[in-house]
């Protein structure tokens, strides 16, 4: 698909920066940005307008704009939201409705649906405990869809809400000649590692914040359990299964919603592959019982057999080669050989 407009809002986080270089080497003609936070050096070149501020605020503005697809990551993560539930509110839902409207009245004006590209989140399911997560294995998107967070119930009714504004906005889809109507489409990602940024604010940070603290000889002290479960994914693949969902035709798709999943470990897993990697990471466990609750409540595997039937879903890196095709050999440049270590090596 030719794409020649598109907005990304929260384009200074993790998601948001992989992603704005992407559409940068696909050839997106005008990539527009929109973030709290000034635009990184290193995308500088990539967009054409960076819109600073708060979305909320800010939308209003973007209604003098064309955009074939809006990427809307602009969110406050699961711990975060935990303890500013007001502000979080705010940002997860009514951003994405201010967003949800423009897309709605662009695609009606233009008579060609906007794309609304939505990460929702493992975070919008909910067990009542670890032991009924264990026991549900694999987990579908109709299944389990009680989240215990402030950020996963936002998550859970902004998808409910792009569904909204695709087909029902107004009733207006019973008009005799209906409007055109936006395109939603999203994704429900498991936990996030890129080797080049780190995350803030969420629940499954402890698996990234672990690889990179032992990368760098720092000791880190992990806030979940040892036998903590869920599934993680390369920031490659997030972006990867993104672009792929924008690509794919409309009538492929039997769903708004899709999970998709990678591989799923445990805390002690992770604590093991980066002493391998980095021989004498001090890693402990110290578990917060606040975060722990919320990742008990996620679950320890997802199945992402519906996206891999419509879209043609399928991961690049299984555990191995996310460890040793881009992890590792990405960070080993990124913070050179820890000097704490050299004597033994
Ligand atoms: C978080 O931990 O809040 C996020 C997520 C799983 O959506 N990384």
């Amino acid at each position: 698909m030719t794409v020649s407009s598109v907005l990304v809002t929260g384009a200074c986080g993790e998601i948001g920066q992989a992603l704005v270089q992407s559409l940068h080497e696909r050839g997106v003609k005008r990539i527009v940005t929109c973030d709290m936070m000034p635009l990184p050096e290193s995308l500088k070149g990539m967009s054409a307008e960076h819109v600073q501020g708060d979305l909320v605020f800010r939308v209003k503005q973007f209604y003098d704009y064309d955009f074939d697809v809006i990427f809307h990551l602009a969110a406050s993560l699961s711990s975060k939201a935990e303890v500013a539930t007001e502000e979080a509110h705010r940002i997860n839902v009514e951003g994405t409705m201010q967003l949800l409207m423009l897309a709605a009245y662009k695609s009606e004006k233009r008579g060609k649906p906007v794309k609304f590209m939505f990460p929702s989140s493992i975070a919008a399911y909910g067990f009542p405990s670890a032991e009924a997560k264990h026991k549900a294995g694999r987990v579908k998107e109709d299944e389990w869809t009680h989240p215990h967070t402030m950020y996963g119930a936002n998550k859970l009714y902004c998808e409910k809400l792009g569904e909204y504004y695709s087909n029902y906005y107004g009733q207006r889809h019973l008009d005799e000649n209906p409007p055109v109507m936006l395109d939603f489409r999203a994704i429900r990602f498991p936990g996030l590692i890129s080797a080049f940024t780190m995350p803030s604010g969420g629940t499954s940070d402890y698996g990234p914040e672990m690889l990179h603290a032992a990368a760098q000889g720092k000791p880190y002290a992990c806030f979940v359990r040892e036998d903590t479960q869920i599934t993680f994914m390369a920031m490659p693949d997030a972006i990867k299964a993104l672009l792929n969902l924008m690509d794919a035709p409309r009538e492929k798709l039997t769903s708004s919603v899709y999970n998709i999943d990678a591989f799923s470990l445990t805390a002690a897993e992770f604590r093991q592959r980066a002493i391998e990697a980095f021989p004498g990471a001090q890693i402990t466990f110290e578990p917060n019982r606040r975060r722990q609750g919320i990742v008990d409540s996620w679950p320890a595997d997802l199945d992402d057999s519906l996206a891999r039937r419509d879209w043609a879903w399928k991961p690049d890196y299984d555990m191995d080669r996310f460890f040793n095709d881009y992890f590792l050999p990405q960070i080993r440049k990124r913070y050179g050989a820890r000097p704490s270590l050299r004597s033994n090596e």
